[in-house]
C-alpha cells in the first residue's frame, strides 16, 4: 500500500493535488490542519496535509473535478463545510452502498473529533486572555481602586510607584476595602506613611552644644528656614542659639541673616575660611544650638560641593540638613541629593510646599532618598511657615488629600 501526503494552505489545494498526481479515484486516508493551535495559525498562517493512497480500496472522497468557482473554501471552523462536501453531488460515488456508508460514519467521527479539539483550543484561548487581563492592571480594577489609581496620577505620583501600590491593593485587599473609595484612599495613604522615614526635630540637650548646618541648592530657602528655626528655638523654646554663615559669596546673604539674628537678638559669626569656621565654632561652644547657614552649591559643581565638604569639616557639625525646594522636578530632587551625600548630609528640608503645583512628585524622593526628612516649610513668613515632618500629614499632603 502506498500512502503519500499532501500539503496545501487550503483543503481545496491539498485534494486537487491529490487528484492531480493519483487520480480521482484516489482514497483520502487522513486529513488535517498542520498549523492547529491559535499562535501556529497566527504565526505561520493555515496548511492543511492529506493523506492519500491510490492503492487503497476505498471510496474516492476527491471530487471528479475540482470546479473552483462553486466548490466551497474547506475550513474546519466552519463546522458544517465538510457535511456540504461530503453531502454533495461532487463525490465520487462508490459502487458499494455499504462501504459508502461505512466511511460516512468514520469520516462524521473523525470529523467531529477535529472539531471538538479545535472547541478545546479555543477555550483554552479565551481563558488565556481571561487569565492575562486579570494580570494586566487597570483593566479589571474595581471602580474605587482605578479612582484612587487615577487621584495618583494626578497628584503626579510617578506612574510605576502608583501601579506598584495599586497592583498591591489589589491584590491584597478585602473586598470591603476594595468597594469603598474613602478605605482604598486610607489604604493608599498608609502605603506611602510605609515609604516615609522622618528625622524629628533638633534635639538640644542642656550643657551640649548641637551644630546643624543646612546646606543645598542657591535659593532653596536655606537662610529663611535657619531663620524660622532660629526664631522658634531662642522665641518659644528659650534656647540659647547662635548663627555662623559661610555665605560670603553674596553681600545680600550676609545682610540677609545679620537681619534676622538682629531681630532675633542672637549671636553671629561670618566665616570664610576652614580656619575661621573651626574658631566661630569653638567660641559658640556654650550656646545650645548653633545653626550654620552656607552658599548654595549647584550639586552638578564639584568643585564646590568639595569644598564644602572641607568646611564643614572643620566644623563637624552633628546634622545636615540638605533643603531642598518642592518646586524641582523629581529626577532632580533625586540626584541632587545623591550629590550632596557626599558631604554627609543626614536629613533633608522640604521648602516651598506652598507653591508647587502637586506634591507628588516628592514621592520619588522618599522612595529613592536614604534620608529622612526633618522639617516642611510651606510660605515666607518667619517663624510660622515651617512644621516638623509627620509621617501620617505628610503623606496626606503629598497626595493632595489635606494641607
Ligand atoms: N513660598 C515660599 N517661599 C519661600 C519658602 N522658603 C523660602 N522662601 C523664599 O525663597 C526665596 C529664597 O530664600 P532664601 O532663604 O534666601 O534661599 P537660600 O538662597 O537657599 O538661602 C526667598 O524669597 C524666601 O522668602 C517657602 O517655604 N515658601
Ligand atoms: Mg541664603
Amino acid at each position: 500500500m502506498e500512502i503519500k501526503t499532501f500539503k496545501a494552505k487550503t483543503m481545496r489545494d491539498a485534494l486537487e493535488l491529490v487528484r492531480r498526481e493519483l487520480g480521482p479515484a484516489a482514497a483520502v486516508l487522513h486529513t488535517r490542519e498542520v498549523n492547529g493551535g491559535p499562535i501556529g495559525r497566527l504565526v505561520f498562517g493555515r496548511r492543511y496535509e492529506v493523506a492519500a493512497s491510490a492503492t487503497v480500496n476505498v471510496p474516492s472522497r476527491l471530487p471528479v473535478e475540482v470546479v473552483r468557482e462553486a466548490a466551497p473554501v474547506l475550513d474546519y471552523s466552519l463546522g458544517g463545510e465538510v457535511e456540504t462536501f461530503f453531502e454533495s453531488d461532487r463525490f465520487g460515488v462508490a459502487d458499494d452502498a455499504k462501504g459508502i456508508d461505512d466511511y460516512r460514519a468514520r469520516y462524521r467521527d473523525d470529523f467531529r473529533r477535529q472539531v471538538a479539539g479545535q472547541l478545546d483550543e479555543l477555550h483554552a484561548m479565551v481563558e488565556k486572555l481571561c487569565d492575562h487581563a486579570a494580570s494586566a492592571p487597570a483593566h479589571d480594577l474595581p471602580e474605587a481602586v482605578f479612582r484612587a489609581f487615577t487621584d495618583l496620577i494626578e497628584a503626579e505620583v510617578d506612574e510605576s510607584i502608583a501601579r506598584e501600590w495599586i497592583e498591591e491593593i489589589r491584590r491584597d485587599g478585602e473586598g470591603r476595602i476594595l468597594a469603598d473609595p474613602a478605605l482604598v484612599k486610607v489604604r493608599v495613604v498608609e502605603m506611602l506613611e510605609n515609604e516615609i522615614k522622618v528625622a524629628g526635630p533638633i534635639v538640644t540637650e542642656a550643657g551640649k552644644c548641637r551644630v546643624v548646618a543646612l546646606v543645598g541648592p542657591t535659593g532653596v530657602g536655606k537662610t529663611t528656614t535657619i531663620a524660622k528655626l532660629a526664631a522658634n528655638y531662642r522665641l518659644r523654646e528659650k534656647r540659647r542659639v547662635g548663627l555662623i554663615t559661610v555665605d560670603t559669596y553674596r553681600v545680600a546673604a550676609v545682610e540677609q541673616l545679620r537681619t534676622y539674628a538682629d531681630i532675633i537678638d542672637l549671636p553671629m559669626e561670618v566665616v570664610a575660611t576652614p580656619r575661621e569656621m573651626r574658631d566661630a565654632v569653638a567660641r559658640m561652644s556654650h550656646l545650645d544650638l548653633v545653626l550654620m547657614d552656607t552658599a548654595g552649591r549647584s550639586p552638578r559643581d564639584e568643585v564646590k560641593i568639595q569644598e564644602l565638604k572641607s568646611m564643614l569639616g572643620e566644623a563637624e557639625p552633628d546634622e545636615v540638613h540638605l533643603v531642598l525646594s518642592s518646586a524641582a522636578g523629581a529626577k532632580n530632587l533625586v540626584s541632587t541629593a545623591e550629590k550632596f551625600a557626599d558631604v554627609g548630609t543626614t536629613a533633608i528640608v522640604l521648602t516651598k510646599l506652598d507653591e508647587a503645583h502637586s506634591l507628588g512628585h516628592l514621592v520619588s524622593l522618599v522612595r529613592n532618598c536614604p534620608l529622612p526628612v526633618s522639617y516642611l516649610t510651606d510660605g515666607q513668613n518667619v517663624p510660622d511657615d515651617i512644621q516638623v515632618a509627620a509621617r501620617g500629614e505628610m503623606a496626606e499632603r503629598l497626595l493632595g488629600i489635606s494641607g
